[in-house]
């Protein structure tokens, strides 16, 4: 009868250890303490301009239907991408978006955070509809401007997903830059599931090389992984 009874008072004392150890002592800092958020955004690094003021307006419009959905296309937000440069060479960083399912833009920078949208007198539209996913800017061709590429990606027609490189051909009275589609005549037609790309000069000859960052499709199975492209530039 003595042994049941000492177990019980055993039991009892674990579980008032237990209990003890979990209360929120004087040494627990709840986070919102820990981590004031200012009253104000005075000390922000950051301040958030509205799209009135910087006239980018573009916005990655995703148009959900029976056959554009997650369930139907399991990579339906997936895409879209930002890059950065100085695409006609007056000192201010240009901006280029791709749209899953919308247009592409490329916005001029203007200076005090102005910026136009140059897309069409660019010729930088890329080819409509889905499903455009990274961009890259690099200068390809080492003339000294930079040159857009745009990968695509989705469950379409492998034509569909043919990437793009936008080569910029120089700046017209106006400073807008003007590019022509050269991803032919440089060796990168490439229909693989792409989510991006990067230049690097990979054999150290001088010339930038090309890493695709693939995925593989469910139902189908041509591209599995990276894949790495060296280019036969033409004769500069
Ligand atoms: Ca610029
Ligand atoms: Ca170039
Ligand atoms: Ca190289």
């Amino acid at each position: 009868m003595i042994q049941p009874f000492k177990c019980l008072l055993f039991g009892a004392g674990i579980l008032f250890i237990l209990l003890a150890g979990c209360h929120s002592g004087p040494d627990v800092v709840p986070e919102d303490q820990s981590h004031p958020i200012p009253d104000t955004d005075a000390h922000a690094l950051f301040a958030l301009l509205p799209s009135d003021s910087t006239h980018i307006t573009f916005n990655n419009q995703l148009t959900e239907g029976l056959n554009t959905n997650v369930l139907m296309y399991e990579y339906f937000y997936n895409g879209g991408g930002v890059a950065v440069g100085d695409m006609n060479g007056d000192g201010l960083q240009d901006v280029y978006f791709t749209g899953n399912m919308t247009e592409n833009r490329l916005y001029l920078n203007k200076g005090h955070l102005q910026f136009e949208d140059i897309t069409a007198a660019a010729g930088v539209a890329g080819r409509p509809g889905p499903w455009k996913t990274g961009v890259a800017i690099a200068d390809v061709n080492g003339d000294g401007r930079p040159d857009i590429f745009v990968c695509y990606s989705g469950r379409l027609p492998g034509t569909k997903r043919l990437k793009q490189l936008f080569i910029n051909e120089g700046n017209d009275t106006r400073g807008i830059p003007h590019f022509s589609e050269q991803a032919a005549q440089y060796g990168i037609v490439d229909s693989s599931y792409t989510t991006q790309a990067y230049f690097f000069d990979y054999d150290r000859d001088g010339d930038l090389d090309l890493l695709l960052l693939n995925h593989k499709h469910g139902r189908h199975h041509e591209t599995a992984g990276p894949s790495l492209r060296c280019p036969s530039l033409p004769e500069r």
